[in-house]
């Protein structure tokens, strides 16, 4: 009995009083929490030494501020959702208390305190200049400033084609040198924390005045009483054309004629037309300028002068064509080439009336537009003639020539049955050489013979 009762009382020993639980309190990521769009988020983990099974709501205490979700979890582990404050700076400390949950032995030991520093308030950005989302300049550099509400925070004016500009204090400024264009400016403003205000800017830089280009109305050589029209292109990469002034003061006219007149006529912002009248006299010609600053451009600059002046030719004489001489000459090409040559530059192609051949593709015109090259393609044995040559000059005068003249003979038109008639001092000879006979066999017998002489690309 006494030795059971020593037992007993050792055993009791062994247990001894019930050891408390530790408990560990963690979070996700590190450092200063700060603000995004959505809020970011922390998640806490507590963390029991034992298994227990009465963790609840309110077990994890919070000062400091923000949103703690619902606890989840079994056993030793535990985790809530904290959402930092929005717009704030600060401290949030989170606890566990002694004996806040138990493994139905014992309680839990308080937790050493978890302590997250937050900062979700982006430092203020005012953008005093440009004052307004979206600005027209028509000069260069452009001011870029304004002020911050935090004095540790920088500023960056960021635009596509540049690097950025870092500017600090609690009042800011730079002035960009910007290209003619559009400029899509961010401006960012940014604390030690990583938060971020950004203001957008859109800049227009235009310094330049539009263009005035001449084009082409109608004929600049025109015969003794008809106008002459000339159009005048406006163009503004930038802002655009806002308005057009020209009017026949700013026309200039260079000329030894008397009573030549000009209008302009047009509306809109892309175009006017010079109409020049008075025009006389063959070879007299007239110069016509315009002056600057005929347009504005979206932000009234100036339009420049165009580049050089156009030359209105009065032209009251018929073109001519160097004379053919009939040509002894003989061929057998498939094709040959007609080459005339004529007085002036001609307004478009000649027209040729051909006998026994046809023009292939289109004429080529070189020098100026004064010598035309055709290609002939002749259709059968026998003679070529030019008969008729119509053509116009650039003030629209005519050439008509009806002279027929022979440009070439055609020999080797050899046809399978047909009739060869062979060049001076060539010979018969060799194996075939009568004619229609042996077919392709009799034809490649005469061009041994002949040497020069070659299949005409119609024959069979
Ligand atoms: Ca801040
Ligand atoms: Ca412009
Ligand atoms: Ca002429």
């Amino acid at each position: 009995m006494v030795a059971l009762l020593f037992r007993l009382c050792l055993a009791a020993l062994a247990m001894g009083p019930a050891l408390a639980l530790d408990v560990v309190l963690s979070r996700s990521g590190s450092g200063v929490v700060i603000g995004t769009t959505p809020a970011t988020q922390v998640t806490i983990t507590i963390t029991f030494s034992a298994a227990v099974a009465d963790f609840l709501e309110g077990d994890l205490g919070v000062a400091g501020g923000g949103a703690l979700g619902s606890i989840s979890g079994t056993g030793t582990t535990y985790t809530a959702i904290w959402t930092p404050p929005a717009s704030a700076t600060g401290q949030v400390v989170f606890t566990v208390d002694a004996a806040a949950a138990s493994d139905g032995v014992a309680g839990n030991n308080a937790a050493t305190p978890l302590t997250i520093d937050f900062d979700t308030l982006a430092p203020g950005l005012v953008v005093t200049a440009p004052a307004v989302a979206s600005i027209t300049v028509g000069s260069v550099p452009v001011t870029v400033e304004g002020t911050i509400d935090d004095a540790a925070a920088i500023v960056e004016i960021r635009e596509e084609d540049a690097d950025p500009v870092t500017l600090s204090g609690l009042s800011w400024q730079t002035n960009l040198s910007l290209t003619d264009g559009v400029h899509a400016l961010s401006i960012v403003a940014t604390d030690p924390n990583g938060n971020a205000t950004t203001v957008p800017r859109s800049v227009t830089v235009d310094t330049v005045g539009p263009t005035v280009t001449w084009g082409t109305a109608g004929p600049l050589h025109v015969r003794s009483g008809v106008n002459a029209e000339i159009l005048v292109n406006y163009a503004d990469a930038t802002t655009g054309v806002s308005n057009i002034s020209l009017d026949y003061p700013d026309v200039t006219l260079t000329t030894s004629l008397v009573g030549v007149l000009v209008a302009v006529d047009g509306s809109g912002t892309a175009s006017r037309t010079l109409t020049v009248s008075g025009l006389s006299g063959d070879g007299t010609t007239v110069e016509v300028g315009i002056a600057a600053q005929t347009a504005i451009d979206g932000i009234n600059n100036l339009a420049t002068a165009p580049v050089g002046t156009v030359t209105i030719i009065v032209d009251d004489t018929d073109p001519t064509m160097t004379p053919l001489v009939a040509s002894t000459a003989t061929t057998s090409a498939a094709t040959f080439p007609l080459v005339l040559a004529f007085s002036e530059a001609l307004a478009q192609a000649p027209t040729l009336t051909l006998q026994n051949a046809s023009v292939v593709g289109s004429a080529v015109a070189s020098v100026g537009s004064t010598v035309w090259t055709f290609t002939l393609d002749p259709l059968a044995t026998g003679a070529v003639r030019l008969s008729r040559v119509q053509a116009t000059d650039l003030a629209g005068n005519p050439l008509d020539l009806t002279d027929t003249v022979l440009l070439m003979t055609v020999v080797d038109a050899v046809v399978v049955g047909g009739t060869v008639t062979l060049p001076p001092g060539l010979t018969p000879g060799g194996r075939g050489c009568g004619v229609g006979a042996a077919g392709g066999l009799l034809i490649g017998a005469l061009l041994v013979v002949a040497g020069a002489w070659r299949r005409r690309r119609s024959d069979p």
